[in-house]
């Protein structure tokens, strides 16, 4: 799914750094989110959470309100053969922190991962992660980025993009992404990293750093949805490839107060090496109404966002 960035990176002189990735034929094989689940076909959610349970052997998996919670079946013929409670949509950060305190006051194993959609991480969620993050509590909160709330309609929340359709921005949304990875990054967390489904190996290497540090580790998934983003089905990995490629997706982390660009960007630091937003953007229905002006204006947010995080590197 993802050779050719990892040719790239071969090429452009990082040989030997590539071959310290895991790749696709190193993902397990045993299947924990088990098929014939409720997702439409092409949902990245559906499949960053197949990829989340081949990383961690153990996860115990909270999740708010979402389409998570329903592309997951109802009991007792869930998709999730891992245990998962389903819990309030404000409530991830509060609800992962007691599971945690729990497994180790009673000296169980597992792994904590709040699983939350944008609207259940930037918007309505916000406060119990940030709490949950100033805690400290050993938790992997994995934020699946869809843009929008899914669940309920596709209205906008506040991590849909500029420019945007949704049900509720029927013109195209006319405020900026708000960037919750850059407000994780002012709790001083241990580690933090985006990643994308498009990039399923990538995902996984940041799952596992991920577990073992100490402490509320933070990850931003970027995770397609056909129906919301009205693109083809079968065009979920080629939209996320190409946000990457565009320079509009970054993958990196955030360890110990710098930032590193992940190998798969590494290229687009370049702003030469991006493809064309207009790739990016004419490939999703939901951007449709976006003129020469507003491309302008997200192109401009595009090259902010590289230069905000050049500051931390
Ligand atoms: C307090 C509260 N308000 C509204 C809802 C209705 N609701 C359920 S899921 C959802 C959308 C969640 O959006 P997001 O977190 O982005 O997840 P997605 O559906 O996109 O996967 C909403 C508004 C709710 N369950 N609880
Ligand atoms: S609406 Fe989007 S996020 Fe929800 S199940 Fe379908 S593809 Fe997945
Ligand atoms: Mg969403």
């Amino acid at each position: 799914m993802e050779s050719p960035e990892r040719g790239q990176l071969g090429t452009s002189g990082s040989a030997s750094q590539a071959d310290e990735h895991m790749i696709i034929k190193d993902i397990p094989k045993e299947e924990k989110w088990l098929p014939g689940n409720a997702a439409c076909p092409g949902c990245g959610l559906s499949l960053g959470l197949r990829l989340m349970a081949k990383a961690i052997e153990h996860p115990v998996v909270v999740m708010p309100a979402s389409c998570g919670s329903v592309v997951q079946g109802g009991w007792p013929k869930s998709s999730a053969s891992f245990p998962l409670l389903n819990i309030a949509m404000a409530a991830a950060g509060s609800a992962a922190s007691g599971v945690s305190e729990a497994l180790e006051a009673l000296g169980k194993k597992g792994t904590v991962v709040a699983w939350a959609g944008d609207g259940g991480t930037a918007d309505i969620g916000l406060q119990a992660l940030s709490g949950a993050a100033e805690r400290g509590e050993n938790i992997i909160f994995v934020m699946y980025d869809n843009e929008a709330y899914m669940n309920t309609g596709i209205q906008r929340s506040s991590s849909t993009p500029h420019g945007a359709w949704t049900t509720t921005t029927p013109e195209g949304k006319r405020e900026f992404k708000k960037e919750v990875a850059h407000i994780m990054m002012a709790h001083n967390l241990e580690y933090m990293a985006t990643a994308s489904v498009a990039f399923p190996t990538d995902f996984i290497e940041k799952l596992r750093k991920a577990e073992a540090h100490k402490g509320t580790k933070f990850i931003q998934l970027f995770s397609p949805c056909p129906p919301g983003w009205r693109i083809d089905y079968s065009k979920s990995i080629e939209v996320g490839k190409l946000a990457v490629q565009a320079g509009v997706w970054i993958l990196y982390e955030y360890e110990n107060g710098k930032v590193s660009i992940s190998p798969i960007s590494r290229p687009y630091l370049d702003a030469k090496k991006r493809r064309p937003l207009k790739d990016y953007l004419s490939l999703q229905g939901r951007f449709a109404n976006v003129d020469e002006r507003e491309a302008t204006e997200i192109e401009k947010s595009v090259v902010e966002k590289w230069r905000f995080l050049s500051r931390f590197m």
